[in-house]
């Protein structure tokens, strides 16, 4: 069950996602940021979930973010982007909430550079779904909402 009958879910998309669909077709594909929250919410509603989209180009706004979603939301689907592999203060903070995380990336980050193959985020999210583009957002909304309900299957 969800705690306090909270049936919402942060999506949370972190820097240069809001440039989604206008550069780099070949690697993160043509949908744009407002295309990836829609089919969120369209998974959420379709559940009867709702979501909360929230995207941010800066470190202390996503770690705002994720404070904020204690209280608000059930779980976490998150692209922490660039940060994945460089932030241990966004790790610290998801740790701190103790929300289930799942980590979503449109591309496949171990096909990538080396650089791009390590995330601090997977070692405190539940799940890490990478290279099914913006169907891993659905993935994501999913597996969240029937882990957190398995009662409704
Ligand atoms: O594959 C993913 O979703 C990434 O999280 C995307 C990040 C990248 O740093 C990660 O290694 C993998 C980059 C997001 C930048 O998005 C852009 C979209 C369009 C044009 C330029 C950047």
């Amino acid at each position: 069950m969800t705690t306090a009958g909270t049936r919402n879910i942060l999506v949370l998309n972190g820097p240069n996602l809001n440039l989604l669909g206008t550069r780099e077709p070949g690697i993160y594909g043509t949908s744009t940021l407002a295309d990836v929250e829609a089919a969120a919410m369209a998974a959420a509603s379709s559940r009867g979930w709702s979501v909360d989209c929230v995207q941010s180009n800066h470190e202390g706004d996503l770690i705002d973010a994720i404070h904020a979603a204690r209280g608000t939301a059930a779980g976490i689907v998150f692209n922490p982007a660039a940060y994945s592999h460089t932030s241990v203060a966004i790790a610290d903070a998801l740790s701190a909430v103790e929300l289930p995380v799942v980590e979503v990336h449109l591309s496949n980050i171990h096909r990538r550079e080396e650089f791009r193959h390590h995330s601090f985020v997977s070692a405190v999210a539940s799940v890490v779904i990478c290279g099914a583009g913006i169907s891993g957002y659905r993935m994501a909304v999913e597996y969240l909402a029937e882990s957190l309900e398995p009662e409704r299957g």
